[in-house]
């Protein structure tokens, strides 16, 4: 297996380990009776981002340039024969996504392509089962496997007209090479897109292929423009070396892969086996790939190193037939090698952060809590031992002084009172501005404006406001947070000062990558869209498809924000809300104890001593929570081993 896979499999190993340390973190915690559902919560949500953590690598080019081949040969070769379709002339029609998802059985899904005279974009598709043709795959056999596969290639023969309503043919795009027969009729793909689910342990691991057809399909669908080329984690782009670089390689690579200024996005020579001449030597041929390499390198403003020259088909070809000669000449590995390197190291390191930054908050709440029980045993054990040998005036004064203390307490208490109140009315005002009701109908009127206008002023203008309502929307969100900010921090303060609470300083919600989402989102529609005055039908078509992408895109981007500002702001108030609680109850026992040694129902020694057995109780505890949670934290920071993806 290829280094690409090794490295894979070890990153999903680390990811294991790490949901089993969070695990036993979780144990304990529930063991010792220290967990709430807000704990609870935080912490199933770590767990579920391991979970589903995916890895998605997309591979982008013009069509024939070899990304099947490419996929078979780096993925699928176990399987000794050729698993995606890849043949000359276009033979992906539609964007293709190859994953596993347990929950459905083996299976190819297509998406009609009549359904692009709706207007819902694929991700929304994604949602209604029934919409989608499914084809059943048996895994067990090789043959029945590509049988299926084919299905993804499916054509159909449609009137002109109807595939300019899909969007599909635009007689005055330079780009479009669909031949019309005598009868008046183009060749369109059946499907609109493919999902092929099955068990292959790549798949099951979290890996998502993202095979895509070449630059007219590309070009007219936006769900790949807006969101699975951009959310990829690696693009994969490929030239031809029997091709060169053409008009519409430059046009797929600054249009849709964005110019390589993201990280991993690699460049692929492909083919180089067209210029591996029986008469010439090695060393000559190794020369003239390395002169197509720095053309494309030239051409496409990257660095040489950043170019792969390969051949996938020979790569291919060595690895079922274990080759190793073959194997090295293909280049192959040098690609895997470097798409581990940039891959894998980097998505680790972005997981343990966000799960770091989920984790932190919780383990510093818990060692708090437990932090301020040791320190209210020591103060009763000081008060208690204080009294040894004291007369009952002694004792009165201090049953005095800890019912004061209480009640100062009960005072603060009321305060905080007032101050929930204002947060939960804050707490209303953010769902407002967020909620996921205000969004539709913002989408709703823009959809309407839009399908009123068939000049591009009357578009751009409603999608203008569309954009910057959204931010708007961001921005009293971001206000209101830090409203609340301030308001815990002067509570915190507060309960610090006068109870000895120790709270941390409660952190910022930050609604930036929410907006960047927002301008990103913008930026790709004014790259599509800069078009003369008035829009021709297909233009339209594509503009108001486009919009529906945008709209899933933004729902999406909402959706994660209401679920993170809900899970801050129980974030910034439970943590008090549990030390206040702690406090109560040992102020409570506190003033009990003193009490009843002061009527002469228990004696102080007896008490004493009670005390003190309880001190070396939550000790204990403190030590196995450390313990507990450093081990996650080992975990979590242990970088995969260097020297092996290097090896
Ligand atoms: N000589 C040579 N041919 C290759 C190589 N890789 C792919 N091919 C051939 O190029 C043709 C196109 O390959 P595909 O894998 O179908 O290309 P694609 O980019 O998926 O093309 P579409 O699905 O049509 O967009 C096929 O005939 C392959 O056999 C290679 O490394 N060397
Ligand atoms: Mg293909």
């Amino acid at each position: 297996m290829s280094l690409l896979v090794d490295s894979f499999q070890e990153y999903s190993t680390w990811r294991f380990a790490l949901s089993q340390a969070i695990r036993k973190y979780a144990q304990w915690l529930e063991k010792s009776r220290l967990t709430d559902g807000q704990v609870e919560m935080r912490l199933d949500r770590a767990l579920e981002r391991l979970t589903d953590d995916k890895l998605s690598i997309a591979f982008v080019a013009e069509f024939s340039r070899g990304k099947s081949e490419l996929i078979n040969a780096i993925f699928f070769a176990d399987y000794g024969k050729r698993i995606l379709p890849s043949s000359a002339g276009r033979t992906t029609m539609c964007p293709t996504e190859l994953q596993y998802d347990e929950t459905m059985e083996s299976s190819i899904r297509l998406l009609p392509i009549e359904t692009r005279a709706k207007h819902a974009s694929t991700a929304e598709y994604k949602m209604y089962p029934d919409e989608w043709t499914i084809v059943p795959l048996d895994t067990s056999s090789g043959d029945g496997m590509l049988e299926a596969f084919k299905r993804v290639c499916e054509t159909i023969r449609v009137p002109i007209e109807l595939a300019r309503s899909y969007g599909l043919y635009d007689p005055q795009d330079s780009n479009n090479n669909l031949i019309v027969d005598a009868q008046g009729t183009v060749e369109i793909s059946r499907w609109r897109h493919a999902v092929i689910n099955f068990p292959h342990p790549l798949l099951e691991q979290g890996l998502v292929i993202l095979d895509t057809p070449g630059l007219n399909a590309i070009g007219s669908e936006p769900e790949l423009t807006l969101n699975l080329i951009p959310s990829a984690h690696a693009v994969l782009f490929i030239l031809a070396a029997d091709t060169g670089v053409t008009k519409s390689d430059i046009e797929i690579w600054s249009q849709h892969v964005g110019g390589g200024k993201q990280k991993g996005r690699m460049v692929v020579l492909n083919k180089i086996d067209s210029m591996w001449d029986e008469l010439k030597k090695p060393a000559e041929i190794d020369a003239e790939i390395q002169k197509q390499g720095a053309s494309v390198a030239r051409t496409l403003e990257l660095e040489h190193e950043q170019i792969f020259p390969i051949s996938a088909q020979k790569g291919l070809v060595a690895k079922v037939n274990h080759d190793d000669k073959l194997l090295r000449r293909s280049r192959l590995p040098l690609l895997e090698r470097a798409l581990s390197l940039d891959l894998i190291p980097a998505k680790q390191q972005i997981i343990s952060e966000q799960i770091e930054s989920e984790l932190e908050g919780v383990m510093a709440s818990i060692h708090n809590l437990l932090q301020a029980r040791q320190r209210n045993i020591v103060e009763q054990l000081f008060e208690l031992r204080g009294l040894r040998g004291k007369n009952r005036g002694v004792m009165t004064h201090m049953v005095t002084r800890v019912r004061n203390e209480k009640d100062e307490f009960d005072q603060s208490l009321m305060r905080l009172q007032a101050v929930r109140a204002v947060y939960t009315k804050l707490n209303t005002e953010i769902f407002t501005a967020l909620g996921m009701e205000a969004l539709k109908s913002e989408i709703g009127t823009t959809r309407e404006a839009m399908l009123k206008s068939r000049l591009t002023i009357g578009m751009r203008s409603s999608m203008g406001e569309f954009f910057s309502h959204l931010r708007s929307r961001l921005e009293t969100v971001s206000k209101l947070t830090a409203e609340i900010t301030q308001m815990m921090q002067a509570m915190y303060r507060k309960f610090s000062e006068e109870h000895g609470l120790t709270l941390r300083k409660p952190m910022q919600f930050s609604t930036l990558k929410f907006s960047k989402e927002i301008d990103r989102i913008e930026r790709i529609y004014q790259r599509q869209f800069s078009f003369a005055k008035t829009l021709r039908t297909e233009q339209l078509a594509l503009t108001q498809r486009f919009f529906e992408s945008i709209a899933g895109r933004t729902k999406e981007t909402f959706e994660i924000a209401n679920r993170d500002v809900e899970a801050w702001l129980k974030a910034v108030m439970a943590p008090m809300e549990a030390q206040v609680r702690e406090h109560q109850i040992q102020l409570r026992r506190r003033l009990e104890s003193i009490k009843r040694i002061h009527e002469a129902t228990g004696t102080l020694e007896q008490r004493i001593s009670e005390l003190e057995e309880y001190q070396r109780a939550v000790e204990t505890q403190m030590c196995e929570l450390d313990e507990a949670a450093n081990n996650v934290i080992t975990v979590l920071r242990t970088p995969m081993e260097e020297s092996q993806l290097a090896a």
